[in-house]
Parts: C-alpha cells; sequence; structure tokens
C-alpha cells in the first residue's frame, strides 16, 4: 500500500442500484463529488475517489417475487447500467475500488462484523415486537406497514414479538474510556464536524437525551401495599399535579397481579385491541385518547401520600422509560385529553397558562406545591429531585430515545447471519475462518413468512462447529444498513481477503475529509456508521472515531411542474435523454447552475439549452487563440477577469457554491468574446478551471491546442493577489439607509481600509462626525452606517 503525499478522500454515499437507472437527483451529488475530486487532483491531492454498490434489500427480492429471476441477475444487470451512466457523464471514479455488497468477498467481512459486535457483547438476540402480517404470513418494515395495514394485501397488520438480533448501540451513546482509549459518544462527537446544523440536530433528536428523574409509586390492592410502579419523568416539578398513573396495554403489572384486578376480561379485550395499532397511531396527538382504569389497584403518589387511579392506556409506550406514565393533565397535552375524556381530577402547579382551555407544558412560577411553591419551575425539579433521593423514592436519571438497533430481517436478499443453533452447545458463532456463510441459490421466493433460507436443506442443515452434532443455521439476514455502515472502510483496501481492510490502509486513507449525498433517509445510515467506527475504535483496530469530518447534502431536484419527480406522474427526467440531447457537459453544468446545491429546485429544460449555448460559445473561442500573441495591455482587464475567476472558482468549489463558480465561468467567458485574438495561455488557464466542471469540452479544446499530456494532468492556477487588489471597485456609502455617496476601492479590500476610506471621504464624512452606533458592508458593494 503506498502511503500518500496529501490524500483527499472525497466519498459519495453508494446507490442501490435499481432496475430504474441513474436519476437526476444521484447527478446532482455525484456530478459536484466529482468536480470536488478533479480540482483537487489538479491542486495536488491524492484524491481517493471511489463508487460501489449497496446491492442487497428488498426492491430486488421483491422482483423475484413477482417475476421469480433471482436478485443476482437483476443487481448485476442494474449495476452494468449504472456504472454505464456514471462513465457517460464523465464521473471519475477509480473502478479498481469498486466494492460490491451482495459479493461473498464483501459480506463475508460483514459477518465478520457480526461476529466481532458478538463476541464483545455488542450483538445480542431478544424478543421484539415487530409489524406482521397474518395473511402474508411474513414480517414488514415499517414502511410496509403504514396506516397498519398491510402494502401486499391490504389486510390488518399486528404487532408480534419474535426473536431477533440486536447491536448495542446504546452503548455508545455518551463517552467512554476502555484500556486507555477514549471514545467519543454519538452525541459529543459531533461537536467537532463540519456538519450541516441540520443534520447534527437530526443526529441529537433521533437519540433524544431527555434529563429527568425515575419516581418510584407504592401500589396497593384493597387491604396492603402490594407492588412498586416506576415511571420516568421529564417533569418532576409536577409531582404536586400528578392526579393517576398510566401504564401501557403490555405492562407486566397486568400479569402479575391479574388476579387482583377486578376488570381483567375488559382490560385484556382492550389491550388486544391496542396490539393491533402501530405506534405511531397510538401516540398521534390527535387521536381520541382511549383508556380503562384497573379496578382493585391504586397507587400513591409519593410526594402527598394521595391515592390514584391506575389506567391502562395506549397512548403509553411499551418500549420507552418504564412504559409507564406519572398523569399531571394540566401540564401535558396528552394526559390533559386523557383527563377531559375520562372527567378526572386536574391541579394546577405551574402558573402562567389557561388550563380552563388547555395544558400549559412551558416553565413558570410553582404554585398548589407545597415546598416547591413560589419557586421558578427549573429549580423546582433540581428541587424534588433531592427530595426524592433522600426520601428514597426516586432519583435523577437519563433518558434516551434511541434504542438498540434491530439488525435481523426475515429475508433472503442480505448477508446471512453468522449464527448456528445446536441442541447441546445453544447459539454457537460461526469460526472465522470458516467465513462466508454464503446465500444459497436454491431456493423459491414464494413468501412464506420465513426467510426462503429456511427451506433450503443445503443452507440450513450443518454441523455444530463445537461438537459436531447436527444442527441449524441461523436463517435470518442482516439489515442492508450493516452492509452500509462499513463500506467506506472497505474502499481503502477493497481486495483484502485477509482483513475487512488493513490497518495501514485505513490509517493513510480515512476519516473521509467529504462526503455527499442526500439529506433524506440518512439519519440513521450515518449514525450507524458512526457507530461502527466507535466500535472499532474502541476495540483498538482504529485510532480515531469519527468516520466523516465533512458532510454536505444535495438538495432535492423537482420535476419541471415543481412537484416530486416520480414513475406515476410521468415528470421523470431521464439522464440519459439529457445526455444525447445536450452532451454530458451541459448535464453537469445545468445540474451545478440550477440553484444553491442543498436546496430543492425545479428542473428547467430552457436553462439547459442556455448552458449548451455557453459551451458552444467556448468551443467558438477556440478559434481566435492566437499562440504567438503576447498579452499587453488591452488583454488587461480580461488578465483580472481571468484571476478573479481563477480564486472564485477555486473557493466556490471548496465551499459548495457550484452555482455561482459557473455564474463566474459564464463571466469571463463574456470577457473572452469581446476579444478579436486570445492569448494562448489566458485561454489555456480557463481550460484548466473549466476542466472540473466540463471535463469533455476542456479535454476536447486542450488536446487541439497541441498538447499531448492531458489537462488532468496540468495544476491548479495560482491566482496573483495583486492583481486584484489593484482593480478597483466603486461602492457605495448609506448612512441609515441613504446614499450619501459612492467610494472607490480596492476589490476586496479589508473592511478597515474601506472605512477608513468612507470615513475620510468629505461628503460621506460629515454625516458620521458624531460617530456611529454601527456599520454593515457587502463585500465589494454596499456599506451602510447606521448612527
Ligand atoms: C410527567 C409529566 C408532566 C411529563 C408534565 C411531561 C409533562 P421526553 O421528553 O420525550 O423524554 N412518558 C414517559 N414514559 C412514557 C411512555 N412510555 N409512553 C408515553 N409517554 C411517556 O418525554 C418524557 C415524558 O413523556 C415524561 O415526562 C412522561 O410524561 C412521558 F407536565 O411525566 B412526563
Ligand atoms: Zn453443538
Amino acid at each position: 500500500m503506498a502511503a500518500f503525499k496529501k490524500k483527499f478522500y472525497c466519498l459519495d454515499m453508494f446507490p442501490y442500484p435499481s432496475g430504474a437507472g441513474l436519476h437526476v437527483g444521484h447527478v446532482e451529488g455525484y456530478t459536484a463529488s466529482d468536480i470536488l475530486s478533479r480540482m483537487m487532483r489538479l491542486k495536488g491531492y491524492d484524491v481517493i475517489h471511489p463508487m460501489g454498490w449497496d446491492a442487497f434489500g428488498l426492491p430486488a427480492e421483491n422482483y423475484a417475487i413477482k417475476t421469480g429471476i433471482h436478485p443476482n441477475i437483476t443487481t448485476d444487470k442494474a449495476i452494468a447500467t449504472f456504472k454505464q451512466q456514471m462513465n457517460d457523464i464523465g464521473l471519475s471514479y477509480d473502478w479498481e475500488r469498486e466494492i460490491q455488497t451482495s459479493k461473498p468477498e464483501y459480506y463475508k467481512w460483514t459477518q465478520w462484523f457480526f461476529l466481532l459486535f458478538y463476541k464483545n457483547g455488542l450483538a445480542y438476540k431478544k424478543k421484539a415486537k415487530v409489524n406482521w402480517c397474518n395473511h402474508c404470513m411474513t414480517v414488514l418494515a415499517n414502511e410496509q406497514a403504514e396506516g397498519g395495514v398491510c402494502e401486499r394485501c391490504g389486510n390488518q397488520v399486528i404487532q408480534k414479538d419474535l426473536e431477533q438480533w440486536f447491536f448495542k448501540i446504546t452503548d455508545f451513546i455518551e463517552d467512554q474510556k476502555y484500556e486507555g482509549r477514549s471514545i467519543k459518544g454519538l452525541l459529543s462527537g459531533l461537536e467537532d464536524l463540519d456538519w450541516p446544523a441540520s443534520t447534527k440536530a437530526a443526529q441529537i433528536n433521533w437519540i433524544g437525551r431527555s434529563e429527568g428523574a425515575m419516581v418510584t409509586f407504592k401500589v396497593k390492592d384493597k387491604k396492603s401495599t402490594v407492588a412498586e410502579l416506576e415511571v420516568f419523568t421529564t417533569r418532576p416539578d409536577t409531582l404536586f399535579g400528578c392526579t393517576y398513573m398510566a401504564v401501557n396495554p403490555e405492562h407486566s403489572l397486568l400479569q402479575k397481579f391479574a388476579e387482583r384486578i377486578e376488570n381483567l376480561a375488559e382490560i385484556k379485550t382492550y389491550a388486544a385491541s391496542a396490539q393491533a395499532k402501530t405506534e405511531l397511531e397510538r401516540t398521534d396527538l390527535n387521536k381520541e385518547k382511549t383508556g380503562l382504569e384497573i379496578l382493585g389497584l391504586v397507587a400513591i403518589n409519593p410526594v402527598n401520600g394521595r391515592e390514584i387511579k391506575i389506567f391502562v392506556a395506549d397512548y403509553v409506550l411499551s418500549t420507552y422509560g418504564t412504559g409507564a406514565v406519572m398523569a399531571v393533565p394540566a401540564h401535558d397535552e396528552r394526559d390533559y385529553e386523557f383527563c377531559k375524556k375520562h372527567k378526572l381530577e386536574m391541579i394546577e402547579v405551574v402558573s402562567g397558562g389557561d388550563i380552563s382551555k388547555e395544558a400549559y407544558t412551558e416553565n413558570g412560577i410553582m404554585i398548589n406545591s407545597h415546598f416547591l411553591n413560589g419557586l421558578p419551575s427549573g429549580d423546582a425539579k433540581s428541587e424534588m429531585i433531592k427530595w426524592l433521593e433522600k426520601e428514597n423514592c426516586g432519583r435523577k436519571t437519563i433518558n434516551y430515545r434511541l434504542r438498540d438497533w434491530l439488525i435481523s430481517r426475515q429475508r433472503y436478499w442480505g448477508a446471512p447471519i453468522p449464527i448456528i443453533y445446536c441442541d447441546k452447545c445453544g447459539t454457537v458463532p460461526v469460526p472465522e475462518l470458516e467465513l462466508p456463510v454464503l446465500l444459497p441459490t436454491d431456493v423459491d421466493f414464494k413468501p412464506t413468512g420465513e426467510s426462503p433460507l429456511v427451506y433450503s436443506r443445503t443452507f440450513h442443515d450443518v454441523k455444530c462447529p463445537q461438537c459436531g452434532a447436527a444442527a441449524r443455521r441461523e436463517s435470518d439476514t442482516m439489515d442492508t444498513f450493516v452492509c452500509s455502515s462499513w463500506y467506506f472502510f472497505r474502499f481503502l483496501d477493497p481486495h483484502n481477503d485477509r482483513e475487512f481492510a488493513a490497518r495501514q490502509a485505513i490509517e493513510a486513507g480515512m476519516p473521509v475529509d467529504t462526503y455527499i449525498g442526500g439529506a433524506e433517509h440518512t439519519v440513521l445510515h450515518l449514525l450507524y456508521a458512526r457507530f461502527f467506527t466507535k466500535v472499532l475504535q474502541k476495540f483498538g483496530y482504529i485510532d480515531f472515531n469519527e468516520p466523516f469530518l465533512k458532510l454536505r447534502h444535495q438538495g432535492i431536484i423537482l420535476a419541471e411542474d415543481g412537484n416530486k419527480m416520480s414513475k406515476s406522474k410521468g415528470n421523470v427526467i431521464n439522464p440519459d435523454d439529457v445526455v444525447r440531447q445536450y452532451g454530458a457537459d451541459s448535464l453537469r453544468l445545468y445540474e451545478m447552475f440550477m440553484g444553491v446545491f442543498n436546496e430543492s429546485k425545479p428542473w428547467n429544460t430552457k436553462s439547459i439549452i442556455g448552458v449548451r449555448r455557453f459551451l458552444d460559445k467556448i468551443l467558438n473561442l477556440a478559434e481566435k487563440v492566437d499562440a504567438r500573441l503576447k498579452p499587453g495591455q488591452n488583454q488587461r482587464k480580461l488578465l483580472i477577469e481571468l484571476h478573479r475567476t481563477i480564486k472564485k472558482v477555486g473557493e466556490d468549489i471548496q465551499d459548495f457554491k457550484f452555482n455561482t463558480a459557473v455564474s463566474q465561468l459564464m463571466i469571463v467567458v463574456n470577457e473572452f468574446t469581446t476579444h478579436d485574438k486570445i492569448p494562448q495561455a489566458y485561454f489555456e488557464t480557463l481550460l484548466i478551471v473549466l476542466f472540473p466542471f466540463a471535463p469533455f469540452t476542456a479535454q476536447e479544446l486542450w488536446a487541439k491546442l497541441g498538447h499531448k499530456s492531458p489537462v488532468h494532468q496540468q495544476s491548479w492556477p495560482a491566482f496573483d493577489q495583486s492583481l486584484l487588489l489593484q482593480e478597483e471597485v466603486s461602492i457605495s456609502v448609506q448612512v441609515n439607509g441613504k446614499l450619501r455617496g459612492v467610494i472607490a476601492i480596492p476589490r476586496d479590500a479589508a473592511e478597515e481600509t474601506i472605512l477608513k476610506i468612507a470615513q475620510a471621504d468629505s461628503n460621506i464624512g460629515k454625516y458620521l462626525a458624531d460617530g456611529y452606533k454601527k456599520h454593515i458592508y457587502i463585500p465589494n458593494k454596499i456599506l451602510n452606517f447606521v448612527v
């Protein structure tokens, strides 16, 4: 592995190779990363710019169910199409590094990661609720069970308990130390990253850290205390306002004290109906809040000893906190609605709202709360926690929304989980030397409720690696997100058959310097990839813990009519058509010129024509190039514009302002067209700067000038700062919004210089005689004083 002098790892989110081919949204992100990569190569960097295929997944399997065509065949075909399209638009990938997650050479290491997690207690099996369709006999992903009905047959989806594999991602939320290594957590690790604020916020929100308290309530039957019920609350300050409790329909209290519950039959019926609903339906603020009082049991509010009712209610989730809540109707929206509906008592304990109209969920001054009265609710929180800890009926707690990652899928087209079940030895990991566990091909795709793998005898029947007895393979496969959680490591050492990637190769190439991809559907991918990286650091494989230093998203490209592009609407733009009609460079330039990179914007065929004309203009310029012409005074303006272009285009590419970079190219090309003869050196500079955007055009013209070596072996030109400084621009100076003068300044002069020039101007100066409060400067355009 050759070490790099100056490495730059520019990574695209690798695509799922769908039958539909590359769409214009792919082209947007991939062109941007291509432009950046090409510029960095010209700047002398060893650029790592790979592409691969996130090839496992449902669509290929569903297609196989419909048609009987094996996913291997459809996937390979789709990949061939994608690759052709990528080459057609001039994406400069290093195909030596190409990887495909559905190939045994790749998923062998996905399975190795599973074993690494398993060995270290980070992969475990437990029962979990899944969406299940009784008619199709299959597990459904959340997206396939929207509105509680099966996407395939329309039957109601139920929640079923099945044994599932999990990865312990929750172990990595906070910072930790391990064998002298400090591993930053998924939360604090975000701080140092150059990522869009909204993406960081989405990660933080997904993790959902809440500070609060556990509070223990005693539960009594008719005679005595029989149990304790713990709740998680973010508002311990409101405990005096708690007028009932609610538990989720699956809560263990209902089984444990079944014989003491007087209306057990009714409660069982209610619980069964709740099970049919999805989590989203159950917690939807607008849905009616149903529930049933548990007769025969009451709870005691620890802070005032009052007896309160206990309800079973499906707005309480089994998967959050302790699965039980202390209800404070006056200050929680859901409790408020529930309370109104069931005519329960409400006590206002935080002043500031009008609880006759709605729940008051903000902070305020405590009332009706004994020792908390008069305190702001923030202080009351810590006072109450102190009290709970002293009285031994509660403690400060941090709760997270993030759950461990359910990675098993009852699916065929994924990486098999390398586990064997033996009657004698139990759960036995497949020995590393026996990896990969190959996906069998003798399968039938008709859905039966289990992975088709179960019915492959060749796959299913194995010998136990420990005792040699007849045993059974795990037939679940892994979530495809597992495959994509480590692919950026594999790119650095794609053919290694002894390790997922050699340490040396990782150290030379990682971390990724710039990662580019859509903002939608990436919260989980980014979280999982960060998690894998942290696991590798914890166990000593690498010595960093964040994989992607800088992240940028492309915006969504809408159809010409402003709607989302969709097959059913018939408004999809196919990049192949654009390439055929206008050329690849037009497509590239157009997509970069459309608008702000990370914003959504509509397609506009007219503008492509404009971009095509721009390229034609450059082709025409070539006719005016004169190799013998010595640049002179009458080309000075052109020279300055050219240097401004070198500077601006270079900076704009770094900043992902591709649209303004293209504008600047258009400005300089217009300047070129005003000359009858063009010095060859100037034109060559233009071609180099144009090259990242329009590589085909630039190379064609470069060769036409007689160069043997290609443009991409040239160097990015340096700009002459003094040339830019010498040039003067006029800026308007306003005082309180009124124009008071126009001053000439050196372009891009420092702000203090400009302030001095403005104040020295006699006309402007007299308005500033008594000083000013502040000033606003828009570089090279306007200076505004506020007095
Ligand atoms: C009492 C209370 C009073 C609450 C109040 C809120 C406002 P976050 O911020 O998302 O962490 N809760 C706890 N466990 C629950 C469960 N299993 N299902 C549904 N709701 C649950 O939310 C924490 C709050 O959500 C907790 O604080 C609890 O209601 C509720 F004026 O406790 B609170
Ligand atoms: Zn055994």
